[in-house]
């Protein structure tokens, strides 16, 4: 169903989905176990306790071209990998001027933001909350609770999505857990 004239969709704020939405994105450790710092963690996640589920996105159905504000919910599943946080692959718009706006709607997370110039900042998410990415920052997220940390996104639908800088430089900091607190250290694997 193609929905080009006004509408509405519901979203379940405590479990992120959104009805109707146009697909459900499912990313798991094999599939992104790359973007973790501590890969002897991953491997050992991998053949002791099997695959698991880190992060879906549910895609609304709106196009992906200029004039419309495409949105989305993620939903990241608490857990760590080593001491590494659960997090999102992380991504440029292929548009370097393409701003996004995410807004908390439950559980509590951390969005990352790291410019070309290597710059990072970071800004505490949880309901309620409205995180501005600019333009030309590569954004992540990463769930520091117990709970599904579930966030909505709009963006221009030009923006298109870079993921191969990420995959390639990564991110100057990690966030992880020391006593139970997220901190926030230098990336032993950033490229730069
Ligand atoms: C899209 C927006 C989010 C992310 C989602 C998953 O511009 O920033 O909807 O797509 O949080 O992250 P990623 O990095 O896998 O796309
Ligand atoms: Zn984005």
């Amino acid at each position: 169903m193609s929905l080009f004239g006004p509408f509405a969709c519901e979203i379940e704020t405590r479990t992120g989905a959104l009805h109707p939405c146009e697909q459900v994105l499912r990313r798991t450790l094999r599939d992104i176990g790359a973007i973790f710092a501590d890969q002897e963690a991953v491997q050992r996640i991998l053949s002791t306790e099997g695959d698991r589920l880190v992060y879906e996105v549910y895609v609304a159905e709106v196009p992906e071209r200029r004039g419309h504000l495409p949105y989305c919910t993620t939903i990241i599943y608490p857990g760590q990998v080593g001491d590494e946080y659960h997090m999102t692959k992380g991504h440029y718009h292929k548009k370097r001027d393409r701003a996004e706006v995410y807004l908390g709607l439950s559980g509590e997370g951390y969005l990352l933001l790291q410019n070309e110039a290597g710059d990072v900042r970071v800004v505490e998410m949880k309901e309620g909350i409205v995180a501005y990415v600019p333009p030309g920052w590569a954004h992540r997220t990463a769930n520091t609770g117990d709970v599904p940390f579930v966030f909505f996104a709009v963006y221009p639908g030009d923006a298109g999505h870079d993921y191969g800088t990420i995959e390639a430089v990564g991110f100057a900091k990690i966030l992880v857990a020391q006593a139970g607190q997220p901190v926030l250290k230098d990336n032993p694997r950033w490229c730069r």
